[in-house]
């Protein structure tokens, strides 16, 4: 499947999509977070991310946190209808490998319905207080981890688990913090479309 060695950012263009890569779908998951990315930035057109699972040919296991279910894996097949991005993190395979492991240790966790609510609390808490409207980024949200997950959650985990930060720390990871990442050039697109 790869060419050998642990270089994982030099094989970035020319590699086929891996365990441990980020997949993103446009105007799925959460309705709420979704609907907020117009009152964020950067920009964003991906509202649902999880992580490649395990490959076969051009099939694809998933893991992902979804509102009514939490993290499950599941086959992508559920997305092949939609729009799909593919994400690499800059960083080694093994590092990918270690980050897909940790996620692995919360299937079964529930969906933070909770964080979903703070993220709307903490936003008009930032306009009232401003007086105006503004869009806003995922550094200027507060986060404190809990035992349940929203989908960008569990991939900002499962990288800060192995010393990347994809979102800043500190900072809430909503799908903006995703394309500040791809900006930043933490991550990058590996293909668009499935
Ligand atoms: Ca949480």
């Amino acid at each position: 499947m790869l060419a050998g060695g642990d270089n994982g950012y030099a094989q970035l263009s020319s590699s086929p999509i891996c365990p441990g890569d980020i997949f993103a779908v446009q105007n799925k998951g959460d309705t709420t977070i979704a609907l907020f990315d117009q009152y964020t930035t950067p920009e964003t057109d991906r509202h649902h991310f999880g992580l490649i699972w395990k490959c076969q040919g051009n099939s694809f296991k998933i893991i992902h946190s979804r509102p009514g279910v939490g993290v499950i894996v599941e086959n992508i097949s559920r997305y092949e209808m939609e729009d799909l991005k593919f994400y690499r993190v800059n960083c080694s395979w093994a590092l990918r490998q270690q980050a897909l492991d940790y996620a692995s240790t919360w299937i079964g966790a529930k969906y933070d319905y909770n964080l979903v609510n703070s993220v709307k609390e903490q936003a008009l808490h930032i306009w009232l207080s401003e007086g105006e409207l503004r869009r806003l980024s995922s550094s200027e949200f507060s986060y404190s981890e809990n035992d349940r997950l929203i989908c960008t959650e569990l991939v900002d985990i499962a990288y800060d688990s192995v010393g990347i930060h994809l979102i800043t720390p500190g900072g809430l990871p909503l799908p903006c913090g995703f394309r500040q990442a791809e900006i930043d050039g933490k991550l990058r697109v590996l293909q668009h479309g499935y």
